[in-house]
């Protein structure tokens, strides 16, 4: 196997034998065969666009295919074949439906899953001999994926663009067929814009669907009943599982990437929704185990599973482990089964407690926006000197305890700014207020960096500036798996310049690559902490 699609591939190259994140090689071989079908898919739904006979459920197909590869999603190999399998029968019946034929291996082969392993081992990341096409392929298929994840949560809401799916068909079409570099660059960039039109649909999907989110006060502790933890990041389940197990006498935590689900207005009437339970995703073995009740892993973020509460984790939506409890899709215009989970969690013991205290989030656009006029006097009088987006994941590797120590060492006249896991290295710290603004602004999940983007655009107006790098914000990013590309590119496409990106830069960058982004857009790998923040400071 060859995997470097993420920010802890093994020695900062690439896992070969079994994933940092616990990916056996035959689950690596079979994304590979995945993703690579999947392009030939996109060739021809490309043709059958151009003739004018497009197929009209193959951009949801194709990100919901793409979701399933991304880092710690889908560990499932009898899922994985099966979604070869669909791949295959949807592009072969597309191209007779067109009279299609190419030359093209990825459009043509087909083969039985004990084959899927060798086949994999030749259309593989390193099938591609030029590094930099590969690194340019690369940044762009991992961009898709977390494009993909953008839409299909949007879509789970009834939210979709067809602009944004036929992007995606044409960009990944083209990492098949594209090895010009300029070429490439182009399409890289261009995902970006898209990325900026996803985040933007998702965010109208949440928004529209739950309200927008609101400050927020929550809890840390625990009670005494039986609860149900979900993780992850899918809204829909969450609200499907809140309205079935009201009046159950069971209690519902959220965990990691959910914690922002409190923030929600819609979720805030159900009085057994009591609080978040543990810290970020890579801690999950040991909170599992302690939390006593069953584990809904509703999106990415599943780490290997643990004996000790291995009849308590279920999955759903486009998540998988081997062994672990599947709830299956929703029928049409109806809800998700959790009954499984409910009737399991009447058997277990409450929670144990983990910490006690309160955590304050809730800081999207809308709620921000709420407060501009006080952000904007303190910006004018000095009390604010500077904002530091520190959005992105949280991981393993013990050299993000920089983003910890970044947290504690910004002068008092700064403010954090965060999306997504990576602040679960800094939001139980008591970092205090300025003029009553936290010094620490969450938005929400990763999901929700678009808030931050937002607030960024919308400082420039009123501030009247004409370039969003005269803001008083610095970006000090952690990043670990696909959705963070996009969001990086998504940046980009804004113009954002500057940006610090840690705890290292990914190993899919070849060299030259590497050249042009710091080129020109001047971003930077992580530092000593205190001379980043001094040049933070110094908007440097
Ligand atoms: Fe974290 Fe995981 Fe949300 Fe990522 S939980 S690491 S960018 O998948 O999704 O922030
Ligand atoms: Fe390694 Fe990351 Fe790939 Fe897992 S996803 S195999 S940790 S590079």
């Amino acid at each position: 196997m060859f995997c470097f699609q993420c920010e802890e591939a093994s020695k900062g190259f690439g896992c070969t034998t079994k994933g940092v994140c616990g990916k056996h090689s035959r689950t690596a071989h079979l994304q590979d065969l995945l993703v690579y079908l999947l392009k030939g898919l996109a060739v021809v739904a490309e043709e059958a666009a151009r003739q004018g006979k497009p197929d009209p459920g193959v951009g949801r197909f194709v990100a919901e295919a793409l979701f399933v590869t991304i880092t710690n999603a889908n560990f499932d190999d009898a899922r994985l074949e099966a979604r070869i399998q669909a791949i295959i029968a949807r592009r072969d019946a597309l191209k007779a439906a067109i009279g299609y034929s190419s030359d093209l291996d990825a459009v043509n082969w087909t083969g039985a899953p004990d084959q899927y392993e060798a086949k994999a081992l030749v259309v593989g990341v390193l099938s591609q001999v030029n590094e930099d096409v590969r690194s340019l392929h690369e940044l762009l298929v991992y961009g898709l994926k977390g494009m993909a994840a953008y839409t299909d949560h949007a879509a789970v809401l009834g939210f979709e663009k067809s602009e944004l799916y036929d992007f995606m068909v044409a960009a990944l079409a083209a990492s098949l067929t594209e090895s010009d570099i300029q070429s490439l660059i182009g399409w890289v960039l261009k995902c970006g814009e898209f990325g900026v039109t996803a985040m933007a649909l998702l965010d109208e999907a949440n928004t529209t669907t739950y309200g927008h989110p609101e400050i927020t006060t929550v809890n840390l502790g625990v009670r005494h009943n039986p609860g149900i933890l979900i993780s992850g990041h899918d809204l829909k389940d969450m609200e499907e599982l809140l309205k079935q197990t009201e009046g159950t006498g069971i209690d519902v935590y959220t965990h990691s990437e959910m914690l922002p689900a409190h923030y929600y207005p819609a979720f805030k009437k159900y009085a057994h929704f009591v609080g978040n339970y543990g810290g970020a995703w890579w801690e999950q073995d040991k909170e599992f185990a302690s939390f006593n009740g069953p584990i809904l892993m509703t999106t990415n973020c599943i780490t290997p599973v643990k004996d000790s509460y291995r009849d308590r984790i279920f999955t759903t939506g486009q998540a998988g482990w081997p062994g672990a409890r599947h709830i299956a899709d929703r029928p049409e215009g109806g809800a998700k089964d959790f009954s499984p989970l409910i009737e399991r969690a009447k058997t277990c013991a409450p929670p144990t407690e983990l910490e006690q205290g309160e955590i304050v989030g809730g800081f999207a656009h809308a709620q921000v926006m709420a407060l501009a006029d006080k952000v904007i006097e303190a910006v004018k009088s000095g009390a604010i000197k500077r904002f530091v987006v520190m959005g992105g994941c949280d991981g393993r590797h013990k050299q993000r305890s920089y983003y910890t120590d970044v947290a504690r060492a910004l002068p008092r006249e700064a403010v954090i700014l965060t999306a997504g896991c990576a602040k679960y290295r800094y939001n139980k710290l008591d970092l205090g207020d300025i003029g009553g603004i936290p010094r620490l602004l969450d938005a929400g999940q990763c999901n929700d960096s678009y808030s931050l983007a937002y607030i960024a655009l919308k400082l420039k107006e009123a501030f009247g500036l004409d370039d969003i790098n005269e803001l008083p914000i610095s970006y000090d990013i952690a990043w670990y798996e696909q959705k963070a590309i996009i969001v990086l590119l998504a940046l980009l496409h804004l113009g954002v310049k500057h940006i610090r990106l840690g705890p290292t830069l990914p190993a899919f960058l070849s060299p030259n690559v590497a050249k042009v982004l710091i080129e020109n857009f001047d971003i930077k790998p992580i530092g000593e902490v205190e001379e980043d923040v001094r040049a933070m400071m110094a908007a440097a």
